[in-house]
């Protein structure tokens, strides 16, 4: 009992030191500074990404060609909205360590001017060279309809200590194609949910009586 006892105290000390909140590693994925400080831009297309203004109905570079896109979050999000079928990249550098898991997510958005565009465009996740997640497309064969936010999220592991490569990278695929605002790039290590914690104090509880049990049966014997 004293042990069973000592270790849910051990593990509601766990939950009482851990952080409320998870360390951001993205400078500047809501955009809100108005443009894209904190992040490199590649862009092979002529037509390099920008930050636009929500709910203007000013044209590129400052708005979305004239369509006013509601916010994802605050005033500003990024528009990819090349026509040609060669990539935008925009990326940074983010500190990781080995073996760590980290929870990756954006949200994404498709105007509908670009949207009726004769060719779709694609959106895919990477740190290093290696894409995270699946492709997102525009477009109506199971992709993503336009005017509606959506959200991305996939998790990630480290394989290595030190500087990674997190990047967004865009293709049109043909001239002319749609365009994608994202918003709210974001990356923290994953820590357990609340949930996951009382699942674990639960098992320490249950180890705990197992053993109590053994220790019985064994002093009988
Ligand atoms: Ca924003
Ligand atoms: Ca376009």
């Amino acid at each position: 009992m004293t042990k069973a006892i000592f270790m849910i105290g051990a593990a509601s000390a766990l939950v009482l030191s851990a952080p409320a909140m998870a360390t951001e590693l993205v400078a500047n994925g809501s955009f809100e500074t108005g443009n894209t400080s904190g992040w490199k831009v590649t862009s092979t297309s002529g037509t390099a990404p920008q930050v636009i203004a929500y709910g203007q109905a000013s044209g590129y570079p400052t708005g979305a060609f004239g369509e006013a896109v509601p916010a994802g979050t605050g005033n500003f999000g990024l528009l990819f909205s090349s026509d040609t079928a060669n990539p935008d990249r925009l990326w940074q550098m983010v500190n990781v360590v080995k073996d760590m898991i980290y929870t990756i997510s954006f949200d994404y958005y498709v105007p509908l001017n670009g949207y009726s565009n004769p060719y779709d465009a694609t959106l895919a996740l990477f740190a290093g060279n290696t894409q995270l997640g699946s492709t997102i497309q525009t477009g109506s064969a199971g992709g993503a309809a336009p005017q509606q936010w959506y959200t991305f999220t996939t998790n990630y592991t480290a394989t290595s200590n030190g500087n990674v490569k997190l990047g967004l990278q865009f293709n049109g695929l043909g001239s002319t194609a749609a365009d994608f605002v994202v918003d709210n790039i974001s990356m923290t290590q994953a820590v357990p949910e609340p949930a996951t914690w009382a699942m674990m104090i639960a098992g320490f509880g249950i180890a705990g009586a197992s053993l109590r049990r053994r220790k019985t049966v064994l002093s009988f014997a």
